[in-house]
C-alpha cells in the first residue's frame, strides 16, 4: 500500500477552496503583527521528526495487547508504513530503528526501500532492557552498571553492534535508554552504579565514528522503582560531560516526574550546548506515552519557545534529533502518529509567532501580565492553516488524516497483511 501522488492531488482539490479562504485571513493576521509567514512555512517544511520503528504496531499495556490488524511484521513494511505517513504529511522523512527489534539484513536494499519514499535513517537504538536470544548472560539485574565485568562487556558489545548496523544503514548517532537501577534501597552501590555506567558509556563513546554521536536518555523510574541509574537530565549531563563532545543528553517529555517544569530543563541543556535530541510524547502521570499534544499542549508550546528562543539568539539551528516516542494501544498507530506529528508542528509554529523583541522589554519592565499576554496571544492562535499550507508546497495532503481514512488505508494494509501480524515492540 502507498498513498499515489494523485490521490493526494484529487483530496487537495476539494480542499483546496477553504483552505485557501482560512491561509489568507491567517495570512493578513501574521502580516500586522510583522510576522514573515514564508520564513515560518519554510521552517516547517525543513522541520522533519523521526519515526520510531516500534511505534508502528499497536503498544502493550502490562495488562493487555490489542493489536489492530495489518502490523507491519517486518523491516520493510516499517519503512512502508513510515513512507505512507510521510507522503501525506511530509513532515516524516526518517525512521529510527532499535536494535534487536528490527535487524536490518539487506542494508542495500533497505537503503534503496527507503529512498524510494524519501525517508533516511534516523538514530539507532540499543536494547540491554531485555534478554536477547543466544546472549550470554542476563541484564535481569542491570547492564553498563552491572556489578559483574562480563555483563557490562557484553552490554557495551552490544552498543558497539547496534553503531556498526547504524553506519551501514547511514544512521549518525544512537540513543541509549538505560533500565540500570534497583527496586529496593540497600540493592546496589549508588556510587559503583554511577561510576559503572559512566565507565561504560565512555567506552561506547570512545569507538563512536567522528561524525556520529551519543545521546544519553534520563528516566525517574521503572522498571525498576527505587531508583534508576540516570533519574534525571543533571545525571545525563553528567555522563555526557564526562564522555566527551559527542555525548549529548537526550530528552523524552515523558521521563519526569508530575509538573516537572521540562522547558526550564531544555533552556539549561540549550546553555550548555549539551541538549541532543527530544523524544516527543504526551503525558497525565508518568511514561503514558500519549499523543504529542493531547494532555499538555500548552507546555509544548513553553518547550518550543525555549528552542526558537534558542534558534533565533544564536542564528542557526540547533541539530536536534527530533522523534516521536509513543505508544498507541486505542488508536491505530498511523492515525495516531498522524496527530502526533499535528501536536508537534502546531507548538512549533505557535512559537515561531512569539514577538520576542516585546517580550524582552517586558520583561525588562518586569511587566508580568504582559509577558503573560505575549505567549499567550501566541499560543491561542489557530496555526493549522499555515501548517496545511507548508504541506501543500511540499505535495502533501491538506489533511492527512481524513484522507489516510477516505484511502481505506488500514483495510488495504489488512488486506496485504494479514489481521494477526504482529510488530516487534513492547
Ligand atoms: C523507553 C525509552 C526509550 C526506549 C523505548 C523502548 O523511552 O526511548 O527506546 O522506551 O520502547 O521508555
Ligand atoms: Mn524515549
Ligand atoms: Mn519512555
Amino acid at each position: 500500500m502507498r498513498i499515489e501522488k494523485s490521490i493526494i492531488a484529487t483530496h487537495n482539490e476539494k480542499k483546496i477552496e477553504s483552505h485557501r479562504e482560512q491561509f489568507s485571513f491567517l495570512g493578513s493576521q501574521l502580516e500586522k503583527k510583522n510576522v514573515n509567514a514564508d520564513q515560518v512555512i519554510q521552517n516547517l517544511i525543513d522541520f522533519q521528526i523521526a519515526i520510531p520503528s516500534w511505534a508502528l504496531g499497536s503498544g502493550a499495556t502490562r495488562f493487555g495487547r490489542f493489536s489492530i490488524g495489518g502490523e507491519p511484521s517486518t523491516l520493510e513494511e516499517k519503512i512502508n508504513d513510515v513512507g505512507i505517513i510521510h507522503a501525506l504529511t511530509k513532515s516524516a522523512g526518517a525512521i529510527s530503528l532499535h536494535i534487536p527489534w528490527d535487524i536490518p539484513e539487506d542494508t542495500e536494499a533497505l537503503k534503496e526501500l527507503a529512498a524510494t519514499h524519501n525517508i533516511e535513517f534516523d538514530t539507532v537504538n540499543s536494547n540491554t532492557f531485555q534478554d536477547q536470544e543466544n546472549q550470554e548472560y542476563s541484564y535481569k539485574f542491570g547492564s553498563l552498571n552491572h556489578m559483574d565485568e562480563r555483563i557490562r562487556k557484553q552490554a557495551i558489545a552490544h552498543n558497539l553492534e547496534v553503531i556498526e548496523y547504524g553506519i551501514a544503514l547511514g544512521s549518525t548517532s544512537i540513543t541509549v535508554w538505560l533500565a540500570d537501577g534497583a527496586s529496593f534501597p540497600g540493592q546496589a552501590d549508588f556510587r559503583i552504579a554511577l561510576q559503572h555506567v559512566q565507565a561504560s558509556l565512555q567506552e561506547i563513546h570512545a569507538a563512536l565514528p567522528a561524525d556520529w554521536r551519543m545521546f544519553i536518555e534520563y528516566k525517574p523510574y521503572e522498571p525498576n522503582f527505587y531508583s534508576m541509574v540516570i533519574p534525571d537530565w543533571g545525571t545525563s549531563l553528567l555522563l555526557a560531560e564526562g564522555c566527551g563532545e559527542n555525548a549529548w543528553c537526550l530528552v523524552d517529555l515523558g521521563h519526569h516526574l508530575p509538573n516537572t517544569n521540562i522547558e526550564q530543563i531544555v533552556a539549561t541543556l540549550l546553555m550548555k550546548k549539551k541538549l541532543g535530541g527530544f523524544h516527543f510524547n504526551d503525558s497525565n502521570y508518568g511514561d503514558d506515552d500519549l499523543t504529542v499534544g493531547s494532555i499538555r499542549p500548552y507546555q509544548l508550546f513553553l518547550i518550543f519557545n525555549e528552542l526558537v528562543a534558542d534558534i533565533e539568539s544564536n542564528g542557526s539551528y540547533p541539530q536536534l534529533a527530533w522523534m516521536i516516542d509513543a505508544s498507541h494501544n486505542l488508536k491505530d498507530p498511523l492515525e495516531d502518529l498522524i496527530q502526533s506529528l499535528e501536536g508537534i508542528r502546531i507548538a512549533y509554529a505557535q512559537a515561531m509567532l512569539i514577538n520576542r523583541a516585546e517580550l524582552e522589554s517586558a520583561q525588562q519592565e518586569n511587566n508580568v501580565t504582559v509577558c503573560q499576554q505575549i505567549l499567550q496571544d501566541a499560543f491561542r492562535t489557530d496555526v493549522r492553516p499555515i501548517i496545511r499550507e507548508a504541506r501543500l508546497r511540499t505535495g502533501g495532503a491538506i489533511s492527512p488524516l481524513e484522507l489516510y481514512r477516505e484511502a481505506d488505508t488500514r483495510e488495504h494494509l489488512i488486506k496485504e497483511r494479514g489481521m494477526k501480524s504482529i510488530a516487534s515492540g513492547l
